[in-house]
């Protein structure tokens, strides 16, 4: 099993590399529908799919609530903060290579030691991060994106480039800076920004114009120094309607873009959406993932699901196959992901406690977009949806209806137009159909 882990101690012991068995196996420990190489709509399902493993949730969370402590414990803990940081690497950087994935995600103080003192921080990320490099280069696994957690430590309890004391801004502007030169150490494929506690609680204490404001010009700040060490990569803002906030400024995909676009960003900057933010938004996953499609701007997924009953971020693994069907359409028509992936961010329950649970946990999660992508796929080829899409808009398509789309009628037009033709007809919908078609294709 030696050669699954770099690092000085195996801590999933007895688990192997995970292979692919097929949908008859009832191995808990294989995959069902992921097959790495199998060639999907002319890709290999693993260069589709572009997987990766979250950090904070995989190795740093210990199942803590409102109600009660940490039930899940980590064989990588130790009492000396750094030696546990590289015990943690090692612990993630075995998994990550048995479970076959490709890439994974951190914030700078998931893998490094957090400190409110600033040189305290930076040592223990350098120390941190050239250790992340020998394990990237030891075992091939790659930095699908790295962020700044400018959010947990008590110092940003105001926010952070929304801050309304600078002396804040400025410090999370440190932190973001050193992730900033990790990430072109460790060649990160891109950066993300979520929103923490950019937002507020109450306009009773907030300018939210002159926050807003700042945050445009951080991002700028960061964009260009990011460009001026080499950073390649794609900037991601990551959208989320509320929690920690009551009111978090990016909102959804639709006013991340809108923000992006009116501070001269979106050259630069992609969302990174993620499925539970997009519903505790009110909308469907794949909403915002259309969103972002139609104005080039889908880079990268953070893949999980919530719970319909529930009002918050669950960050529960993905298991509908609906929702990876709807998401892996648009992902195909847009030609894929990119240098974005499908990054799980997502945590096993509280009560899940054997240290198999994880790989269980991933498994189920990358096996129903497996699914999702051949479904996908099977339902873009046959090309019936797509007919009575392109027949539901057919009006535009000749006559006035295109005469109207290139912008050669006047409202006057219009009005004349409609006199001449007479109300106009029902014109069925037709959804039922459609929904009743997808689970054709899911099912025979
Ligand atoms: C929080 C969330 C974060 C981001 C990275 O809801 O999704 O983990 O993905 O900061
Ligand atoms: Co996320």
């Amino acid at each position: 099993m030696s050669n699954y882990f770099t690092g000085n101690e195996e801590f999933f012991k007895g688990i192997g590399k995970v292979g692919y068995e097929g949908k008859g196996s009832d191995n808990p420990l294989a995959f069902k529908f992921y097959d790495p190489d199998k060639v999907v709509a002319g890709k290999t399902m693993k260069e589709h799919l572009r997987f990766s493993v979250a950090y904070w949730h995989s190795f740093c969370a210990t199942g803590t609530d409102p109600f009660g402590p940490g039930t899940i414990v980590h064989p990588w803990d130790d009492a000396d903060p750094m030696t546990a940081a590289m015990k943690k690497a090692d612990a993630a950087f075995e998994f990550t290579t048995k479970m076959g994935i490709d890439y994974y995600c951190f914030h700078d103080v998931d893998a490094s030691p957090d400190s409110d003192n600033l040189a305290e921080y930076e040592k223990n990320y350098k120390t941190t991060a050239e250790y992340l490099k020998k394990l990237q280069d030891a075992t091939g696994v790659k930095l699908l994106w790295n962020t700044s957690n400018v959010f947990s430590n008590p110092i940003f309890m105001n926010g952070a480039a929304s801050n309304p004391d600078f002396n804040v801004l400025a410090r999370a502007a440190a932190q973001v800076k050193n992730s900033l030169d990790y990430n072109v150490m460790l060649g990160g494929a891109n950066y993300v920004f979520w929103g923490g506690r950019e937002g507020y609680m109450s306009l009773l204490n907030t300018d939210m114009k002159r926050e807003k404001e700042h945050i445009a010009q951080f991002f700028t700040m960061a964009r260009d120094y990011g460009r001026k060490i080499g950073f390649k990569g794609t900037f991601l803002i990551e959208p989320k309607p509320m929690e920690p906030t009551k009111h978090q400024y990016d909102f959804d995909a639709e006013t991340a873009i809108g923000f992006l676009k009116a501070n001269g960003l979106a050259e630069d900057f992609k969302c990174n959406i993620e499925a539970n933010h997009a519903t505790l938004a009110g909308h469907t996953f794949t909403h915002d993932l259309q969103v972002c499609a139609d104005e080039g701007m889908l880079g990268s997924v953070d893949a999980n699901k919530g719970d319909p009953q529930n009002g918050w971020d669950t960050d529960e693994f993905p298991t509908s196959i609906y929702e990876t069907t709807e998401a892996m359409m648009v992902i195909l028509k847009q030609g894929g992901l990119g240098n974005g992936g499908l990054n799980f961010d997502a945590k096993i329950r509280r009560n899940s406690t054997d240290m198999e649970d994880l790989f269980i946990a991933h498994i189920g999660g990358m096996d129903v977009f497996a699914l999702g992508l051949e479904m996908a796929d099977k339902i873009i080829t046959d090309g019936k949806f797509d007919r009575m899409m392109k027949e539901r808009y057919a009006s535009f398509d000749s006559g006035k209806g295109a005469e109207f789309e290139a912008g050669k009628m006047s409202l006057e037009d219009l009005r004349d137009y409609a006199a001449a033709a007479g109300t106009p007809a029902q014109i069925s919908g037709k959804q039922e159909l459609l929904e009743s078609m997808v689970n054709q294709y899911l099912f025979k």
